[in-house]
């Protein structure tokens, strides 16, 4: 249903635009069938998990489409980032942006290993290496890149960095799967790289996750650390832990395998439709994606420039999700002041200027394989009529609470409502 006056808006009164609501990360399923079938074979076989046949398929499917030669399945992405900073033996200090997901900070203090928290650049909302080479200490082990939205970090000036520092680097590609940097498939960067198969992930594995890389030494060590560090039946070599995939999670993974290029291809065209909408609206910036390489396009993300627009990205957020557009404000507020860490550092802020800025402005809206051409047009539609309507929106928005700020049980119960 199209919109184009004020009192359209469902916050004005007008009905909602989406019967079901539209959310970011709305999960790809692939052939039904071929998963079905799949899922059978494995409930027949009686084989679940620990190096099952579809997981071994899985991993050599990764490592053949990213062109690397070691990939090895995990639980999901936090554990595999826990045990590779494990296998690395990275210690201290370890930087890594603020502009991301909990996990990346997470998986180090995990570990009693500090996170330092560094800024981004204002462009694409990567790790910015000028700063990082400020950020190190005596007690700096390692660098993390974040490889945001699927965009690559600056690889090179990273890896000079490291080399000259004589710091390990690695990289969080939770977002990048199937893109590359200089045309090379993501994966084959710093020590190791680790994917997100998560449900919200255009490639799933329900839950899930997986170390790639080069390093054939690297390699044996995660690979035992994922199964308590076990080398035979009754010998442990490691410390290690419980990160193995199971069967279930690869046949979800292997059947979203086969359905990549339509996921990228249906990801493409939803870019292209929000780019050509949201460009003629002032104060919208729409993250673009560089032409030059592959991307898998899973992310549409927009700033909003209140200055221009006289309304805040919080408060856009409240009109679309009266609208049951459920579009989210990755990465807000910046890890540094989310707990333990706004305790441990609670001025970590005045060195994050670019971070402080993004967590305040950066929107990101649903796309996907459930989110079509129509139901895009009516998302800008509503982002175009609340931008052109400022003060009557600030008046609207004054006496309502955003739903957005409930506690996460509630929004969950809510959430299965539909
Ligand atoms: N590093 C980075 C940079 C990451 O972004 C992430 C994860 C990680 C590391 C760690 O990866 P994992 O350990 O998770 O493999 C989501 C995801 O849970 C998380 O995986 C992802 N990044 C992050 C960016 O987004 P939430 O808490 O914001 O959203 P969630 O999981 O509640 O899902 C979002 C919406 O998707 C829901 O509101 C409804 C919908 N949804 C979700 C699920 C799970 C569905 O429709 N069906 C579903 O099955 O974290």
């Amino acid at each position: 249903m199209r919109k184009a006056l004020l009192n359209d808006l469902a916050i004005f009164g007008g009905q909602v635009a989406f019967e079901e609501r539209l959310y970011v990360g709305r999960p790809n399923i692939g052939n039904r069938k071929r998963l079905m079938e799949r899922i059978d074979s494995i409930l027949e076989s009686r084989w679940l998990s620990n190096d099952g046949p579809l997981v071994t398929e899985f991993e050599q499917k990764v490592a053949k489409y990213v062109g690397v030669k070691h990939c090895i399945a995990t639980c999901n992405a936090t554990v595999a980032l826990e045990i590779l900073i494990r296998a690395l033996d990275l210690q201290g200090e370890v930087i890594i942006p603020a502009f991301t997901f909990i996990a990346t900070a997470h998986a180090l203090e995990w570990q009693q290993i500090t996170p330092v928290f560094c800024d981004i650049e204002p462009r694409q909302h990567l790790l910015d290496p000028s700063r990082v080479e400020r950020a190190i200490t005596s007690r700096t082990t390692g660098i993390i890149g974040v490889h945001l939205w699927g965009q690559i970090c600056d690889v090179e000036a990273l890896s000079d960095i490291a080399n000259r520092h004589r710091l390990k680097l690695l990289f969080d590609a939770a977002h990048a799967f199937g893109s590359t940097y200089k045309n090379q498939h993501v994966g084959n960067f710093g020590s190791a790289e680790v994917f997100s198969f998560h449900a919200t992930k255009f490639i799933n594995t329900l839950e899930g996750g997986a170390v790639v890389t080069n390093d054939d030494e690297l390699a044996r060590k995660i690979r035992l650390m994922k199964n308590f560090g076990f080398t035979y039946w009754d010998e442990v070599s490691y410390v290690g832990t419980n990160g193995k995939m199971n069967e279930i999670s690869a046949a979800m993974g292997l059947t979203s395998l086969e359905s990549i290029q339509d996921f990228i291809a249906i990801n493409y065209e939803n870019y292209k439709r929000y780019t050509e909408l949201l460009a003629p609206i002032p104060g919208i910036r729409m993250l673009q994606y560089d032409t030059g390489e592959t991307n898998n396009y899973q992310y549409i993300v927009i700033e909003i420039d209140e200055e221009q627009t006289g309304i805040s990205r919080d408060e856009l957020l409240q009109v679309l999700w009266e609208d049951n557009v459920i579009a989210r404000r990755y990465f807000h507020p910046g890890c540094h002041r989310m707990e333990p860490y706004l305790s441990k550092y609670p001025n970590a802020g005045s060195t994050l200027p670019v971070t402080e800025e993004k967590s305040k402005r950066v929107l990101v809206l649903p796309t996907g394989t459930t989110v079509c051409s129509e139901d895009i047009t009516v998302i800008c539609d509503i982002i175009a009529i609340a931008l052109a309507h400022p003060k009557q929106l600030k008046e609207r928005l004054r006496t309502t609470q955003p739903p957005f700020n409930r506690p996460v049980e509630v929004s969950v119960a809510d959430a299965h409502k539909n």
